[in-house]
């Protein structure tokens, strides 16, 4: 069961992401910098008394997930582009994970609604005792329905106590699966929809880290790592964010870190086909009788 303190943390997080995705929507504008994107998002978060939960996705066109802006990017939203904003709070790890997808082309309108429409269905089918393989062959059916494809390879996830990928995951296609949604569960809904391959790769780039593990760890390294655990748990976190912590090449500290298997690095996801990617996620909480989308105003 989940108690009425933590109902009230996970409702406390999802108004924090509901509002701060709707005022990024009026405020995101071609040639704007992507870093002042991000930035006003966390600073969003922060102001309604939640953390961020990672940092704020800013996934332009065939970038499908994992951009954040470094310390000094000068990356901004490109002309026509279509741009996936995808932010988290949590208030005590009880996390809200949400996204929108922005178009500044007419031409990707019924991308958009392919991944609105997908999240909609998706979330209306769901209860106790639904096949997690039913909700991604809805998922990829009204994707379909479009004229496009889901992109197969991400999925939405369980939501824990600071661990933003549980034990279970919502698949965008159907798949065998004896895996049941549970009452009190909480899950972030997240279909992808694009007009290339359908399938997502790892890029070279990484912005995104999350901690891991103290072993084998030089001496001059650890009291950065305890730092790190201390400041984000398990949860995600960038270069941005350890401004005080490391005051020089912050993102090359991380990329080392990352290679003693100190540290996770998320590689930026880019489409396969060089497809654009649309997105559209909430996070719900699985009740009795029905779900409560916790992102939604
Ligand atoms: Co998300």
């Amino acid at each position: 069961m989940l108690s009425d303190e933590e109902l009230q943390c996970l409702r406390k997080a999802g108004r924090a992401v509901a509002s701060t995705l709707k005022q990024l929507a009026y405020k995101v504008h071609e040639g704007m910098p992507i870093i002042e994107v991000c930035e006003l998002a966390e600073n969003m978060i922060k102001s309604m008394n939640c953390q961020p939960a990672f940092p704020c996705n800013v996934s332009v066109t065939s970038i499908a997930a994992h951009y954040t802006s470094k310390i000094d990017d000068t990356a901004v939203i490109p002309p026509k582009s279509l741009i996936k904003i995808d932010v988290g709070a949590h208030v005590n790890g009880y996390i809200a994970d949400a996204a929108i997808t922005i178009s500044f082309s007419d031409e990707h309108e019924s991308l958009v609604r392919a991944a609105e429409k997908a999240l909609e269905a998706a979330i209306n089918s769901i209860k106790p005792g639904v096949k997690i393989g039913l909700i991604g062959s809805i998922i990829e059916s009204t994707i379909r329905s479009f004229g496009y494809k889901p992109v197969r390879n991400l999925s939405g996830h369980m939501l824990k106590p600071y661990t933003l990928h549980g034990e279970k995951s919502i698949p965008n296609v159907p798949i065998e699966s004896k895996l049941s949604i549970e009452v009190d569960e909480v899950y972030a809904i997240e279909p992808f929809a694009t007009n290339g391959a359908g399938v997502v790769v790892d890029s070279r780039e990484m912005y995104i880290f999350r901690y891991m593990s103290l072993k084998g760890v030089k001496k001059d390294d650890k009291s950065l790592l305890t730092a790190i655990r201390d400041r984000f748990k398990s949860l995600p976190f960038c270069d941005r964010w350890l401004k005080d912590l490391v005051p020089h090449n912050t993102l090359s500290k991380l990329l080392e870190l990352t290679s003693r298997g100190a540290l996770y690095g998320y590689h930026v996801l880019v489409e396969k086909g060089k497809g654009l990617v649309a997105q559209a996620e909430h996070t719900v909480i699985v009740h009795e009788d029905g779900v409560e989308i916790t992102t939604q105003l």
